[in-house]
């Protein structure tokens, strides 16, 4: 299929070691996805969904220790300590290697070694770049079908170009005669998920899940392309895309980053409540950002589809997802219905009788064991998304007009403020916090920093990567040009613990704000943490009960900003002489208009 003689030498010296029943090259046909979901199917690991309710779908039960991405299991190998920061767990390379080789060593005895082509970003952009995938595991090809363009058509436009070497095994070699489990996978303490940054490499040992495993997403777009974009002077980023229409038809594009569990894709997916806007969708988790040749920020989603968290995601919260995965969709730990549907917890209707939960037991509400696992997936094609973006798939990707950063933070934070300029914005970027998420395990309870929403996908050191930020605005061809950065907090409370602001379609009231500020129309006060809408600049026309709020949800308080600041530095101090100055200015410049 390839006449890439370094892919096929690589490949060749991985089968070596892996010592595979046989090695086969993923084409990306619809005829061989279908292939391998119902071998699957026929083995156990699968059930075909009802073909009525859910054409082309399947349902996966994964192992109960194999849920998440493990971040304690997560490693930055590069070949000094220093260069993976303080928030990222290091390993020696050469260490590392001896020791990965030590498991990968016969790991896929008794299985298929599948290689997946797949370009992240749309085909032969400027923007995209391409991976080899290796694995033990038909259920990572079939998602990456659904995540990634997979195949055939990659390997062409590879020809014999570089490619991001990504070697993955579930890490459970079969002796011969011994019947599979449904899920394989290696016990937590033998996981491995290993970056090589001085060489671009990923290898994942252990881990059938998610982010584990599909090396496309986080591995490649996140921790290696973070690498490769500090190199090469570009953007990797975990921030939604997406499009804003006004009522008079005018269009920007803006991208947002949040930590897990805030709504990023809710809000990719908005459905406005205020008539005549209009919410086109992107991407809903990652951002690859260069500069075009007009001097304007341009994003590409370098997905193909979304892998959504399923619990609460419903016709009411986010029904574009729900559209999205109504066909060709993999779920995964959600509960399964006795007439082959899937069901969890927050979908907008009761469990049918004698419906099956994630660890395939009888669903008992009064037990109180939900029927879907709160970190359960669907893994559902893009195209299928009812506001998906007519240019999601240019290759020139979209103007980025304005940036969002946002946490869940239920106290000090305003419900959205603009930055003074692009160092501030990037100094927001760098305070981001949240609420801990689900979606990764071996956290401590309680509100932890999450910077630009990036704690576990930056892989390099967290004080250059501002460094790398300022230094885009430093180098950006026209800095009148530069998107505007914009802080946005969902979540605030009264003191009586009440949310103050409705959220969901009505974020759209935000957003208009902040389109209205691109476009020069909104109006703002300057606080000593950046400007924040006038009383009455925010749109709640036919929203009840919010006008009396908006007073405390744009309140910016000194004392809780003393306290936010003193935690600030005691962040920055974490990340010592790597912290660029301009950032630490900014704490100084903001108790300065404190004091003003
Ligand atoms: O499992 S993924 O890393 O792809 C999703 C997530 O944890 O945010
Ligand atoms: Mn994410």
């Amino acid at each position: 299929m390839t006449s890439n003689q370094k892919l096929i030498n690589w490949v060749n010296e991985w089968a070596a070691l892996c010592q595979p029943e046989k090695v086969y090259w993923c084409d990306g046909s619809e005829e061989e996805n279908t292939r391998l979901l119902s071998e699957m199917v026929a083995s156990g690991m699968a059930v075909k969904l009802d073909e009525k309710k859910r054409p082309g779908s399947y349902y996966f039960q994964s192992d109960p220790s194999d849920v998440a991405r493990v971040e304690n299991r997560t490693y930055i190998c590069s070949a000094k300590q220093e260069d993976a920061g303080p928030t990222n767990n290091w390993a020696d390379p050469v260490e590392m290697k001896a020791t990965l080789n030590g498991f990968f060593k016969g790991c896929m005895k008794g299985r298929t070694m599948y290689v997946i082509p797949f370009s992240m970003g749309p085909l032969g952009s400027d923007i995209a770049h391409i991976g080899i995938e290796i694995t033990d595991s038909p259920y990572v090809v079939v998602n990456m079908k659904v995540m990634t363009r997979m195949g055939k058509a990659v390997l062409d436009v590879l020809g014999n170009g570089e490619f991001v070497p990504c070697i993955h095994s579930v890490g459970a070699p079969l002796e011969p005669g011994q019947k599979d489990v449904k899920w394989p996978c290696a016990p937590i303490e033998d996981k491995y998920i290993c970056h090589f940054p001085d060489t671009n490499e990923i290898l994942s040992y252990g881990s059938g899940y998610g982010g584990n495993a599909l090396l496309g997403k986080k591995c490649f777009a996140l921790r290696i392309a973070s690498n490769m974009a500090r190199r090469q002077g570009w953007l990797a980023e975990h921030m939604l895309i997406m499009g804003i229409t006004n009522p008079q038809g005018v269009k920007k594009y803006i991208a947002a980053a949040f930590p897990s569990a805030c709504g990023k894709t809710n809000l990719a997916m908005l459905v406005p409540t205020i008539p005549g806007w209009k919410v086109e969708t992107v991407g809903d988790d990652i951002a690859w950002m260069k500069f075009g040749k007009d001097g304007q920020l341009y994003a590409i989603n370098p997905e193909a589809g979304f892998f959504g968290v399923a619990p609460f995601t419903s016709m009411d919260t986010n029904p574009n997802a729900m559209l999205s995965a109504r066909a060709n969709t993999i779920f995964t730990n959600t509960g399964l219905t006795p007439d082959n549907d899937i069901w969890w917890e927050g979908i907008g209707y009761d469990a049918p009788e004698g419906t099956i939960t994630w660890t395939n037991e009888l669903y008992d509400k009064a037990s109180g064991k939900p029927a879907a696992h709160p970190n359960a997936r669907f893994s559902a094609p893009a195209f299928q998304c009812p506001c998906i973006d007519k240019d999601w798939e240019n290759p020139t990707g979209v103007p980025i007009a304005a940036i969002l950063f946002g946490g869940r933070r239920p106290g000090t934070v305003p419900l959205v403020y603009q930055s003074f300029d692009w160092n501030h914005g990037v100094f927001m970027g760098s305070i981001v916090g949240s609420e801990v998420t689900a979606a990764a395990i071996g956290l401590k309870a309680g509100v932890r920093r999450d910077p630009f929403a990036m704690l576990p996908f930056c892989g390099y050191h967290m004080g250059d990567y501002f460094g790398h930020w300022v230094k885009i605005g430093e180098s950006a061809p026209d800095i009148t040009k530069l998107p505007k950065i914009f802080n946005v907090n969902w979540f605030r409370k009264s003191a009586q613990g009440k949310f103050l602001w409705p959220g969901y379609g009505d974020n759209i009231r935000v957003l208009q704000w902040i389109f209205e500020r691109v476009t020069g129309t909104a109006a703002a006060e300057e606080t000593a943490i950046g400007y924040v809408p006038k009383l009455g600049s925010i749109n709640t026309a036919g929203l009840e009960g919010v006008d009396a709020n908006m007073p405390e949800l744009l309140t910016v308080d000194k004392n809780q900003w003393k306290d936010e600041l003193d935690l600030v530095r005691e962040q920055y101090a974490t990340f010592g002489s790597h912290l660029p100055e301009e950032l630490a200015k900014q704490i100084i410049a903001i108790e300065q208009r404190f004091e003003k």
